[in-house]
């Protein structure tokens, strides 16, 4: 893990892989140079791809808040996914004069343009409603997991932009067992940035997590489950807490190989709000275990 920078020209975060046929898309988020309120300042999302991991296309702004009529701020962490030809870009906005809530854009190409639904997929009217993760099981059953400081599914229904409101939006139960003893808000590690997959028959939720104890940053941490909606079992953690507040994982295989997107705050000029996706590659153990490659 060298944690170089794979972006150079923009700060970039929450990143969110997608392979596609021979390519591999990496969705981030955009720090902007100039802050407002010395917060995230946040307003589009990128695309960058890749056929080797080492030469990288910058497909520009693919989507961005001046798209999405009904938000005003926070172009936070998506998660893009194809269903039937079409390409679905979850991603957390503000929803002006409430809270966070669910966008989805819509395009026939991985790199956009993406159009906005015209209204929230999940609005809860409070603040949990963040970084989407988005996965299809092998039947055919689609699941938009998301949260902080509590972790929420939905059920998406076949068209990907709504979901089976007879089974709701569903609050996972924010046990030790699941997500570890940790300092977030839950009592557990759990923060933010769920990541969900399945590998080898078990399904994974890695995330960004708080150790105990205050003034702690984000290290990444996983759970698995034998199904897809839990229970969840604490796995342990993947990478430690750097000098960046936050992280925010991204997993994918690609080519024969697994990684993890990450992001830091190493690029010149570099801070919490300045941050930068890497990748480095993972393996897993006999049981299931996540390991960071050596
Ligand atoms: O980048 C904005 C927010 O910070 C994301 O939604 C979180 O995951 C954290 O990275």
């Amino acid at each position: 893990m060298d944690n170089t920078p794979i972006v150079k020209s923009i700060y970039t975060a929450d990143p969110a892989p997608m392979v596609s046929g021979d390519t591999l898309y990496l969705y981030t988020t955009h720090d902007e140079d100039e802050l407002i309120n010395d917060f995230y300042t946040m307003f589009d999302w990128r695309c960058f791809s890749t056929q080797d991991m080492e030469h990288w296309t910058d497909h520009g702004k693919i989507f961005s808040l001046d798209d999405i009529e009904w938000a005003d701020d926070r172009a936070w962490a998506p998660q893009c996914i194809e269903r039937n030809g079409k390409y679905y870009l979850y991603c957390p906005v503000h929803k002006t004069g409430s809270g966070m809530a669910i966008a989805v854009g819509v395009s026939d190409s991985p790199v956009g343009p993406f159009k906005d639904l015209g209204h929230p997929l999940v609005d809860e009217g409070d603040w949990n409603d963040i970084d989407p993760t988005v996965f299809i099981d092998d039947d055919g059953q689609a699941y938009l997991y998301f949260g902080n400081p509590e972790l929420r599914y939905v059920k998406l229904n076949e068209d990907m932009v709504s979901f089976d409101e007879t089974v709701g939006i569903v609050k996972v139960p924010m046990t030790v067992e699941s997500f570890g003893k940790g300092g977030h808000m839950t009592g557990t590690t759990y923060g933010e940035g769920p990541w969900f997959y399945k590998k080898n028959g078990l399904y994974y939720m890695v995330f960004a997590a708080f150790g105990e104890g205050k003034g702690r940053n984000e290290h990444l941490a996983y759970a698995t489950s034998q199904g897809p909606t839990g229970p969840w079992t604490y796995g342990g953690v993947i990478m430690e807490e750097g000098k960046c507040f936050t992280n925010h994982p991204g997993i994918c295989d690609f080519k024969g190989r697994s990684y993890l997107f990450y992001h830091n705050d190493r690029l010149p000029g570099g801070s919490l709000f300045h941050r930068s996706v890497c990748v480095t590659e993972i393996e897993y153990g006999a049981d299931g275990k996540i390991l960071l490659k050596k």
